[in-house]
């Protein structure tokens, strides 16, 4: 595979619980929407941006009403459906939110790059042309997805977040979540603001007696919190920095980008071992 570096190249993942009010299903966080994509206008400048969402109470909703996991099975074609039309209906919400700020977002399915758990490379890497010729911002989301024989499966945007980055190698990719970032311990924990991997994919903390406690967030079918490190590390092992952030503070992209201190937890490769 040849090996693409697009160093003014950032993939960020809009959390489900910053751009839904999870506990209530099918309602919009308008405000966040908002707030998220005016800093998106301001790193637009100076960057290129892929935007993924999760589906917060929208598809995650119908997911729990209908039983649908991220293993393929026969599920409901009632529940398919559903939860199909709710994950458009979130995805207009924030396109419309962005046309309204002059955005150029370009929606695309995850089923025309992914199929049977298996990524089309030539049309990941059409969203960079697109990206590299014109003005827009593509924006992909988790979803159903048929698989075969009948089968259907949810596809987590945090898979979609590693298929992307590993193929566009991207400067920088950040998760958004309701939280500031990992934290040592799920109760009263310390936020961990550096993660290290090694090669052999163990987790290195700056204070070696520091275990991480994963959760799985409550209202989630496809891992909350576990499926994000377990992506975020697939991600840093490529060399790619993965960053995961609060996404109700979304300028802390902006220190980020700029190398400034931020709040938040970074996952990086630990050099030494590259
Ligand atoms: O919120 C899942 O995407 P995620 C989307 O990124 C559905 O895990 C349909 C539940």
């Amino acid at each position: 595979m040849e090996n693409l570096k697009n160093d003014n190249l950032v993939i960020i993942k809009l959390g489900g619980s910053v751009i839904t009010y999870k506990d209530k299903p099918l309602s919009p966080n308008y405000l966040a929407i908002e707030k998220m994509a005016n800093i998106i206008k301001e790193l637009k400048t100076h960057n290129k941006i892929i935007i993924v969402h999760g589906g917060g109470s929208f598809g995650h909703y119908w997911s729990i009403k209908y039983d649908m996991h991220t293993l393929p099975s026969a599920y409901s074609d009632e529940g398919i459906s559903r939860v199909r039309e709710s994950m458009i209906k979130l995805n207009s919400i924030i396109v419309e939110k962005f046309i309204a700020i002059n955005l150029k977002p370009f929606s695309i399915h995850a089923s025309s790059f992914v199929f049977n758990n298996l990524h089309r490379r030539e049309q990941i890497m059409d969203m960079m042309d697109m990206i590299e010729n014109n003005d827009l911002i593509p924006i992909t989301y988790g979803d159903v997805i048929h698989t075969s024989g009948g089968n259907f499966s949810i596809l987590s945007g945090d898979t979609l977040m590693n298929i992307l980055s590993v193929n566009l190698k991207p400067r920088f990719s950040i998760f958004t979540t309701n939280v500031d970032g990992i934290y040592d311990n799920i109760t009263n924990g310390n936020l961990v603001p550096n993660i290290l991997i090694s090669k052999t994919r163990e987790l290195l903390t700056k204070d070696a007696d520091t275990k991480i406690e994963f959760s799985s967030m409550v209202c989630d079918v496809t891992g909350g919190m576990k499926r994000k490190i377990s992506e975020s590390i697939n991600i840093a092992n490529e060399g790619i920095p993965v960053y995961l952030i609060n996404g109700f503070y979304p300028e802390r992209m902006i220190d980020i980008i700029n190398g400034s201190e931020f709040i938040g937890t970074s996952i990086k490769m630990n050099e030494e071992s590259i």
